[in-house]
């Protein structure tokens, strides 16, 4: 990221702020895209979000915001209708500054929606919502609660939206898709690190069928596919100041997917009592409690509308999705680390054992999640 001061707010003034620019700092740990916060002064000071996003990971940025501005319109109609706060219970995206766009950008239905710059690189910004909160990890059960109703209400929101989404990344949570990627990363062994990976390797190898027959129940229609957010671990949404969820952020990889997959990877990152790139394997675990009242919380928005295969899958889910994160993980590391932002050498391989050790307490427990899933379903 080569931007000077100077080319930054060149950047951010591309965008209909209200205010005058006064400061521009980088936030958050986000694994993909550069994240920065545009702070305004003047009468109408507010705040900003505006984000790089990472165009070899979407490389169709514009079609990727196209969804996220459907998307969030379609919430916004909802939570007016039901009297909600349209500026806090939905991300605002925040357009281009109509003078500042070329004929071309105007005649692109995304053009208001994004800033190419001279370097090739997208620019995009939203409404920073005051108040709002983040974590990395859930340290109560009730916060968990609220996640799980958070997500419930987000994809009630959207169960009725029709438009077909741009698949922003090509078989993002599709198993199978992720096999031929895997199956060519580890015959290429780009940075000749597979022979010390046969462990490792194994685990993947060893869990591969069970995977692929939970996917064909997707592919043949059992579980129905819905729209669906496909990243919502906790620092994906935003809490208000007393713990309840204002809205979903990061709407990146808002597209056509099993319902289950918003399950399953709030479960991996709410569950677990160490972090995701933990070196301390002891403190790696799903607990139960927390996923108790994620799926209590879930439920309670979502049990009368989800289908009978995805009540009997959904505690899976969490197997399947936690599965796919130590093989994109490990995937990553076989590559010699393209993909994932790495704070040092190794990270990778460190964050594959840790999920992977998390993956092993998920099937431990797995009738007892049943159990669980079968009580509140009712
Ligand atoms: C990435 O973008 P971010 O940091 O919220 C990744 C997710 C992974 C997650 C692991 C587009 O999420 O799929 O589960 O890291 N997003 C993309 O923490 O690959
Ligand atoms: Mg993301």
């Amino acid at each position: 990221m080569n931007y000077t001061p100077e080319e930054m707010l060149a950047i951010a003034r591309k965008f209909e702020t209200t205010g005058n620019i006064t400061e521009i700092k980088p936030l958050g740990p986000g694994f993909i895209n550069d994240t920065f916060i545009v702070k305004t002064q003047g009468e109408k000071a507010s705040k900003y979000i505006l984000q790089r996003k990472n165009h070899q990971i979407f490389p169709d940025v514009p079609g990727m915001m196209k969804n996220i501005e459907m998307v969030t319109e379609h919430i916004r109609e909802k939570v007016i209708a039901e009297g909600g706060d349209p500026l806090r219970e939905v991300l605002t995206v925040t357009f281009r500054k109509p003078g500042t766009m070329t004929d071309a950008e105007r005649a692109d239905p995304a053009g208001h929606l994004y800033f190419r710059d001279a370097k090739g690189n997208y620019w995009t910004m939203c409404v920073f919502i005051e108040g709002s909160v983040t974590y990395e990890k859930a340290d109560t059960p009730e916060l968990c609660y609220k996640g799980g109703k958070g997500i419930g209400k987000f994809q009630a929101q959207l169960a009725d939206f029709t438009v077909p989404l741009n698949e922003t990344i090509k078989g993002f949570h599709n198993i199978r898709w992720r096999f031929t990627q895997w199956d060519e990363a580890v015959a290429r062994d780009a940075a000749g690190r597979v022979r010390d990976l046969k462990e490792e390797i194994g685990w993947i190898d060893s869990r591969r069928e069970e995977m692929l027959a939970f996917w064909s129940l997707v592919e043949n229609g059992t579980i129905p596919t819905r729209v669906t957010h496909n990243d919502t671990k906790i620092s994906n949404i935003l809490f208000d100041g007393k713990g309840d969820v204002l809205c979903v952020i990061d709407l990146d990889t808002c597209m056509s997917s099993t319902s289950l997959n918003d399950f399953g990877d709030a479960i991996r990152s709410y569950t677990n009592t160490g972090a995701e790139d933990d070196k301390d394997l002891e403190k790696v675990s799903m607990s139960i409690e927390m996923f108790e009242a994620y799926t209590r919380g879930y439920l309670s928005q979502r049990k009368g509308n989800l289908t009978q295969s995805e009540i009997d899958n959904l505690a899976f889910s969490a197997r399947y999705i936690t599965y796919e994160q130590v093989l994109r993980f490990l995937m990553d590391y076989i590559d010699g680390d393209l993909y994932y932002k790495t704070a040092y050498p190794g990270h990778n391989l460190v964050r594959t054992h840790a999920q992977y050790k998390l993956l092993q307490s998920i099937e431990e427990q797995f009738d007892a999640m049943n159990d669980i899933v079968k009580k509140y379903a009712e």
